[in-house]
């Protein structure tokens, strides 16, 4: 199918539909609404958009299609190259590289391969979609080497790209082999983004450390072969609007009473949503709580944790034994502190609906967010969104991008065990004006910056024609 070109295109690993085999053979588009969805959408429906990404299914050939207005472009990908550069380079290299070292990456030469290889198919499916000087904004980790190969392939577009986790500090980020191809693929683009300041930094280091660029007529930009690259912190937020909303209406507010009812009315409601990832801190918390129960400093009557652990990455080996550890810390913790039809602490392993999980935040009274590193942490600004009555405590690691705007959360290093226990402890004993005090700034920051206004701030650094609001739908 001809498809006319798109004057701005996104580009991400994966589309925001994805193609779902059915037992019977066929196959049917799902959607997979997420916050960069909801955010870019309205934009890319006033402006013949496009989204160039791999439908989530290997081994299939799919036509583009047209979904409610958008263009979507699907990338083919085999079984082999979702091991090698999805599983493998990306998730098993770059993902623990860029968080710290927190596990060791492992570095083989043919997971680079297969990531070079599939950058580069994804830059053609770029440039053969891209209408003449279109905007391109290219998403994340798997997509570094994306900007160069389509500078080459199409000079006259309007090239940025987002990082939506850490940009690591520059001591680790030189263990990788292929530093160098790495940071002249971002070196492409004419903008490149990171949450944080921090982040920005190590790049503009490396850029001009490692590769060849210039320092620039700014703070903000370098230079490279006689061109400016900008680059900047953006940190990414949520929905926040359509989240407080949703968390107000009746549905959601009776949901969340029978959550509390369910586990027996207890005085307090302590919360973790991840996905299961050892990035998170999942382990440090649940530690945590085990030694406040050990010490006798709350009680399993009072206090009752909830961990809702999204399935993820099920055949990277890290992720496979950390999924045992947590699974064995939680039946520790019920084998001394649970009593019969009460545990304490109540584990999920699933993937719940959005109003669910809604009611889940609206129902806890402390929310636990301890990463060891995080690139932002949208389930931090998601709990401040639900509390539409200005109660309840976030307990929030300093190594969160959150961190830097979240800052009157109780705010804690997550490699000190004693400083969490004291940090859980506070938030469960903090007084109603204390709660309210902190919860009220931190719903002021939330509301006020939004997906919308994050994708807004890019788009326009990066110089693509103003949207007017009206058009595009806010
Ligand atoms: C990366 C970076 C950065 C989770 N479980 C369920 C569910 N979720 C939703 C949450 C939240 C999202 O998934 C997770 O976002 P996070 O930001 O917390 O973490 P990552 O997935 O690691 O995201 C991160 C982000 O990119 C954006 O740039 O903030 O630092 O690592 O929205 O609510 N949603 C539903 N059911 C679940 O069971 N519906």
């Amino acid at each position: 199918m001809a498809l006319p070109g798109a004057e701005f295109v996104v580009v991400a690993n994966r589309l925001p539909v994805d193609l779902e085999r059915l037992p019977d053979g066929s196959q049917r588009w799902k959607r997979s609404p997420g916050g960069l969805v909801t955010a870019l959408e309205p934009m890319l429906r006033s402006r013949d958009g496009a989204w160039v990404g791999w439908p989530g299914t290997p081994d299939v050939d799919v036509e583009p299609l047209v979904e409610d207005g958008l263009q979507l472009h699907p990338v083919r990908l085999s079984a082999t190259e979702v091991e090698e550069y999805y599983e493998g380079f990306s998730n098993g290299t770059l993902w623990p590289l860029y968080h710290d070292v927190v596990a060791p990456p492992v570095f083989h030469r043919h997971w680079w391969q297969a990531y070079v290889r599939v950058n580069q198919r994804f830059a053609m499916a770029t440039a053969e979609v891209a209408a003449p000087g279109a905007t391109i904004w290219v998403q994340d980790y798997q997509l570094q080497l994306l900007p160069a190969a389509l500078r080459s392939l199409r000079p006259d577009l309007r090239i940025g790209f987002f990082l939506h986790i850490p940009f690591p500090p520059t001591e680790l980020f030189m263990q990788l082999p292929w530093r160098r191809e790495i940071v002249d693929g971002l070196l492409g683009a004419d903008l490149v983004g990171f949450h944080t300041p921090g982040g920005a930094r190590n790049f503009r280091w490396l850029a001009t450390n490692l590769a060849k660029a210039r320092p620039g007529r700014s703070r903000d930009e370098i230079t490279v072969d006689d061109r400016p690259v900008r680059f900047g912190a953006f940190p990414i937020s949520i929905d926040s609007a359509a989240l407080d909303q949703l968390a107000r209406s009746e549905a959601v507010q009776q949901r969340a009473a029978q959550i509390r009812a369910d586990l027996g009315e207890p005085k307090k409601v302590i919360l973790g949503v991840d996905r299961l990832d050892y990035t998170k801190g999942i382990d440090v918390r649940l530690l945590a709580f085990h030694e406040l129960l050990a010490e006798g400093r709350v009680s399993a009557e009072d206090a009752v944790m909830i961990q809702l652990a999204t399935p993820s990455r099920e055949r990277v080996e890290h992720y496979q034994r950390m999924r045992d550890d947590i699974e064995l810390a939680v039946g520790r913790i019920n084998g001394e502190f649970a009593r019969v039809g009460h545990p304490a602490v109540h584990y999920l392993h699933q993937s719940l609906p959005r109003e669910e999980l809604a009611a889940f935040f609206v129902a806890a009274d402390v929310m636990l967010v301890t990463p060891l590193r995080d690139g932002m942490n949208l389930v931090a600004k998601e709990y401040v969104a639900c509390r539409s009555n200005i109660s309840g405590a976030l307990v929030l690691s300093e190594f969160a991008g959150a961190a830097a705007e979240l800052t009157q959360a109780f705010l804690v290093n997550p490699h000190d065990a004693d400083g969490v226990k004291n940090a859980l402890y506070a938030a469960l004993t903090a007084p109603v004006a204390e709660q309210r005090r902190r919860m009220r700034a931190l719903r002021r920051q939330v509301l006020t910056h939004d997906v919308d206004r994050w994708a807004r701030s890019f788009l326009s650094a990066l110089g693509m024609p103003e949207i007017p609001a009206a058009e595009a739908g806010k």
